[in-house]
């Protein structure tokens, strides 16, 4: 028994301690200083929060899940030893014969259901913040499309433009994460309440940005919404989170939090008349050609697929 006590005793502090290698979780990326949210290879835990229902999501997960999960997965580990040592033919060669037992069965069903309700009460807390949003500052659409985003800015009139995966050389180019990283980010301002309207055009998608804990589907016909306040100026990662079809590896998300006066300067630039075209060029809306154009040259393949796609939707 002491040497079951031992082996229970190190087993408890190796979990501790992969508990606290939570916490140790490289923070920001290696190669682009600005890259603030992204997945980091070897990592473990969840991605360092930078808005606040990441921060209660972590709260909630590192203080309440994963200790309860911790001490369950021991106490089960340890009955099973004990019945192994204890119970096998040889230490107990005459077993006993009753098989009911009123009072741990009442408190084999109370105590998990006891258990449960500790956890319900905290994680509706979580839920409830979710749709408590404060007054936004700002709002932004989100269109899943196959395969891409599109983003529309509707209180600064900035018409909807396309967000596309950049290929492995582009990224390479621009030292950031290959299947992350899109041609034209979401820009944002910090420390502001956005509010984000998800839909989708043609199948299930979902909107995931974990620095910001956001993770919300993205349905046709119906406008669903999220939102976040960045606390740290930098680039962000997220990735469709619903497998939408062929390429749903290839629309990640990407959002660019930058000063107001950043954002407004961007917010001026996207309203700027397109450069002098030639006058053989033919008229077309500002920001939507230079989507195009960019993710033409950036994902020609996608660009392919996702014209295919659009076709056969027609
Ligand atoms: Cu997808």
């Amino acid at each position: 028994m002491r040497r079951l006590r031992g082996a229970a005793v190190a087993l408890g502090t190796a979990a501790l301690a992969a508990g606290t290698s939570v916490s140790a979780w490289a923070a920001d990326a290696v190669n682009n200083p600005d890259i603030v949210g992204q997945p980091v290879d070897g990592a473990m835990g969840l991605q360092p929060a930078h808005s606040p229902l990441k921060f209660q999501a972590i709260a909630f997960h590192d203080h309440l899940l994963l200790p309860i999960i911790t001490v369950i997965s021991l106490f089960v580990l340890a009955l099973l030893m004990i019945c192994v040592v204890r119970f096998n033919k040889r230490a107990n060669p005459v077993p006993a014969k009753w098989s009911h037992n009123t009072p741990i069965e009442i408190l084999w069903t109370t105590v998990p259901v006891l258990i449960l309700m500790v956890i319900a009460v905290f994680s509706f807390k979580l839920l409830f913040a979710y749709h408590a949003m404060p007054k936004p500052d700002l709002t932004v659409k989100a269109t899943g499309y196959q395969w891409y985003w599109g983003y529309e800015y509707p209180e600064q009139k900035i018409p909807e433009f396309t967000s596309n995966v950049l290929t492995k050389e582009d990224a390479a180019a621009r030292n950031e994460p290959y299947l992350l990283a899109a041609d034209k980010a979401m820009v944002v301002p910090v420390h502001k309440t956005v509010h984000v309207l998800v839909t989708g055009a043609d199948v299930i998608h979902d909107f995931g940005l974990p620095a910001f804990g956001i993770k919300i589907d993205a349905v046709p016909g119906r406008m669903n919404d999220a939102w976040f306040n960045a606390d740290k100026t930098g680039i962000y990662y997220g990735q469709c989170d619903q497998l939408c079809g062929v390429n749903h590896a290839f629309m990640p998300i990407e959002i660019k939090v930058v000063s107001q006066a950043d954002f407004d300067a961007w917010v001026a630039q996207q309203h700027a008349p397109a450069p002098a075209a030639t006058p053989a060029a033919a008229p077309a809306p500002a920001a939507k050609p230079a989507a195009g154009k960019s993710a033409s040259a950036a994902a020609p393949q996608h660009l392919a697929l996702n014209t295919q796609a659009s076709v056969a939707a027609r």
